[in-house]
């Protein structure tokens, strides 16, 4: 079985635990306390950071790797685009998202209030760049529910804990941050302190 070690308001665990609720198989989940973060963490981890997935004798962390792993061992429903050339594309969309949207995601999260105005505003942007996407398609690939949209959820559904605001011509986005947040492994991955996030 597999074990996710999970921090229970960290966005990129977040994206592990959707993943699993997705799959819809057995795991196990282990919270670990961000601000004391157990010894193991830093043995398996050499950033001594969360999420980590353990599966025998395998340890990976980085929530896009760990998230392509179980993808691969559990292939229904297909998260990765199964067309080598769509994948190359999503794989790329995901450096992307980490580059421009979740590099700033780590700068709120690290408390550090100096740069958190510059990273609300640079997300901001970035979010509202992406949002004609929406006006024509379901889903950040198209139709259909992927990997990027596992990816970007956790972000969209803590904008109002980011103190950031979009404006009505991003609708669309918003509009499809509610299909995110109404799929049951999306409500079912959230923990306490998640579901608190928002009103
Ligand atoms: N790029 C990593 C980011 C993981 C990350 O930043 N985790 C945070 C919690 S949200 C963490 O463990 N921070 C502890 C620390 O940096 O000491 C991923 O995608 O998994």
């Amino acid at each position: 079985m597999m074990t996710l070690y999970s921090g229970t308001t960290c966005p990129f665990s977040q994206r592990c635990r959707i993943v699993l609720f997705e799959k819809g198989m057995d795991f196990q989940i282990i919270d670990v306390d961000l601000f004391n973060m157990p010894e193991d963490i830093g043995v398996m981890n050499p950033y001594n950071r969360v999420p980590i997935l353990v599966e025998r004798d395998l340890i990976l962390y980085e929530s896009n790797i760990i998230n392509e792993y179980i993808d691969e061992r559990f292939p229904h429903p297909q998260l990765m685009p199964a067309d080598p050339v769509m994948r190359a594309r999503a794989r790329l969309f995901l450096y992307r998202f980490e580059a421009e949207l979740f590099s700033h995601v780590t700068t709120l999260e690290s408390g550090n209030t100096k740069a958190a105005e510059k990273a609300r505003v640079l997300i901001r942007e970035n979010l509202i760049q992406i949002a004609p996407v929406f006006v024509k398609q379901k889903f950040m690939l198209g139709d259909e529910f992927t990997m990027l949209d596992v990816a970007v959820a956790p972000l969209l559904w803590r904008l109002e804990l980011y103190q950031i605001t979009l404006p009505k011509t991003a609708a669309a986005l918003l509009k499809y941050a509610e299909r995110l947040f109404s799929r049951q492994a999306f409500i079912d991955s959230m923990t306490p302190s998640e579901k608190a996030m928002r009103k």
